[in-house]
C-alpha cells in the first residue's frame, strides 16, 4: 500500500466511526424545556430537578436546556397537568394523587398502608405494575418517566396532639385534590377540605384549614413548622411523585432526545430517593429543634385507623379494577414471603 493510500484508509475508517455519532448529534436540536413544580428550589424535589436540568445539559451537550421552575410559579400540579396535555409546557413533577381525576388507576398508590417500607415502593413502582399504571397516562396527553418519592405522609395540625383517633374529630383538615384522600379523612372524622398544595401554606396560616398530612421532608421545606404545633407520625401512606413529559412534545422528539430524557429522569429519580431518604432520617429532630411536638401513633390506634377505612379500601379497588388490585397483593405478598425485593 502507498503512503497516500494507507492514509485514505484509515481517514475513511475514522470518518464511517464518526458517522453515527454526526447522525446522533443532529438528531437532537435546541430545546427549552420549562419544567415545573410545587415545591421550594430548597427541598428534595427541587434538588432532584437540578439533578436532572443538569444531566439532560450533559448528555445534549448543552443543545436541550431546562428552565427549572418551582414554587408553583407555573400552577398547581393540577394546572401543570393541563398545561402539558395541552402543549403549552414540557415538563413538571408532582404528585400521582392529583392525576386520578382524569387516571383513575393512580388511585391504586393512595391505598392507605399499601406499603410497609419504601423498599416495597420502590419494588412495584419501578416493576411491571408501576409501569403498567403510568402507562394509561398517555391517553390523557401525558408521558411518565419514573417515579420519585414523596414519602410517607404524616400528620400536623394546630389544635392538639393526636393521640387516639377520636382526635381527629372535626379538626379541619387539608387534602389533596383527590376522592380517596377526602374519603379517607372524612372516614376518620376529619373536616376534609381539598385544596393544592400552591394554596396550602397561607391556609394554615389565616386559619382556613387546621392540619395537613404530607411526610416529613415536606413539614421542613415548606417550614409548616411555622404555622403547625402538632406533629403525629402515622405513616398513614406512601405518597409518590411522577415525572411527566407533554406527550404532544415528546412526540417531536427523536429517539435520540426521548433516550436523554429517560436516563436523566432515572438518574435523578436514584439521587432523589437516596437525598430523600437521607434528609427524611433526620427531619423528626429539625421539626422538635423548630418547636414542633411530636408523638407517634400507637399500633392499637393505627390498627383502629385502617379499620376505619375499610369503605375505602373496597372502592380503590373497585375504581382501579380488582385484577390491578389483585395483581398488586400478589405481588407484595411476594415481596414480602422474600422472593423479591432490593
Ligand atoms: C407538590 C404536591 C405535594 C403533595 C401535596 O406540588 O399536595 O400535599 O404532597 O408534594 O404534589
Amino acid at each position: 500500500m502507498t503512503p497516500f493510500r494507507r492514509t485514505f484508509v484509515a481517514a475513511t475508517a475514522a470518518l464511517a466511526m464518526l458517522a453515527p455519532l454526526a447522525a446522533m448529534a443532529q438528531d437532537i436540536k435546541p430545546r427549552l424545556i420549562r419544567f415545573g413544580y410545587g415545591l421550594n428550589e430548597q427541598s428534595n424535589q427541587g434538588r432532584a430537578v437540578k439533578v436532572f436540568a443538569e444531566a439532560v445539559e450533559k448528555a445534549s451537550a448543552g443543545k436541550m436546556k431546562t428552565r427549572a421552575i418551582g414554587a408553583a410559579a407555573l400552577g398547581s400540579d393540577l394546572q401543570m397537568q393541563q398545561a402539558l396535555s395541552g402543549g403549552a409546557q414540557e415538563m413538571m413533577v408532582g404528585s400521582t394523587a392529583t392525576l386520578v381525576g382524569i387516571t383513575k388507576e393512580m388511585a391504586l398508590w393512595d391505598t392507605p398502608f399499601l406499603f410497609n417500607n419504601a423498599s416495597e415502593a420502590d419494588v412495584v413502582l419501578d416493576g411491571p405494575i408501576g409501569d403498567k399504571v403510568m402507562a394509561k397516562l398517555q391517553e390523557k396527553g401525558l408521558v411518565g418517566l419514573v417515579y420519585w418519592e414523596n414519602g410517607f405522609r404524616n400528620l400536623t395540625n394546630s389544635k392538639r396532639p393526636i393521640n387516639k383517633l377520636e382526635d381527629l374529630n372535626g379538626i379541619k383538615l387539608r387534602v389533596m385534590q383527590n376522592n380517596v384522600f377526602l374519603e379517607s379523612f372524612k372516614s376518620l372524622g376529619t373536616n376534609a377540605v381539598p385544596l393544592a398544595f400552591s394554596e396550602l401554606f397561607t391556609a394554615l396560616e389565616t386559619g382556613t384549614v387546621e392540619g395537613q398530612e404530607n411526610p416529613f421532608n415536606t413539614i421542613l421545606s415548606s417550614k409548616f413548622y411555622e404555622v403547625q404545633k402538632y406533629l403525629t407520625i402515622t405513616n398513614h401512606v406512601y405518597s409518590p411523585w411522577i415525572v411527566l413529559v407533554s406527550k404532544k412534545w415528546w412526540d417531536q422528539l427523536s429517539k435520540a432526545e426521548q433516550k436523554i430524557l429517560l436516563d436523566a429522569a432515572k438518574a435523578s429519580r436514584d439521587f432523589e430517593r437516596k437525598d430523600t431518604r437521607t434528609e427524611a432520617a433526620s427531619a423528626v429532630a429539625a421539626l422538635k429543634d423548630k418547636g414542633m411536638q411530636v408523638n407517634e401513633l400507637s399500633p392499637t390506634e393505627t390498627a383502629r385507623m385502617r379499620n376505619s377505612l375499610t369503605q375505602v379500601y373496597a372502592s380503590i379497588g373497585t375504581s382501579v379494577g380488582m385484577d390491578l388490585w389483585n395483581e398488586t397483593q400478589a405481588e407484595l405478598e411476594k415481596i414480602r414471603s422474600g422472593k423479591k425485593g432490593k
